[in-house]
């Protein structure tokens, strides 16, 4: 699959588009939060990743990256990952995968 310069750049500013970007974020918050604590624990990261894994046709992750992940993405350190966290990750990943197709 490859993306044209422009399509790369709508799919940019949808992201960063909090008016369109928010409610898909929400959408997969609440879909990801399984016990729906309002916020996401390692086992739902984990399920996450694999999930993102399946679509990206990219091996499961192993314990080791998703407390990696977990690390990286809790900014303030309480163990869990807040929707405004979540929110930075999916916003990453996706033009992570937008620059490299
Ligand atoms: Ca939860
Ligand atoms: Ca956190």
């Amino acid at each position: 699959m490859s993306m044209t310069p422009e399509m790369r750049e709508n799919v940019k500013k949808q992201v960063l588009d909090e008016s369109n970007f928010g409610p898909i974020v929400d959408n997969l918050f609440s879909e990801t939060d399984k016990d729906n604590s309002g916020e996401i624990d390692k086992n739902e990261l984990g399920a996450l990743l694999a999930e993102l894994g399946k679509i990206l046709g990219i091996p499961p992750p192993t314990q080791e990256d998703i407390d990696g992940e977990l690390k990286r993405l809790d900014v303030n350190k309480d163990g869990k990952i807040s929707k405004k966290e979540f929110r930075d990750l999916v916003k990453d990943l996706v033009l992570l995968v937008v620059e490299n197709y």
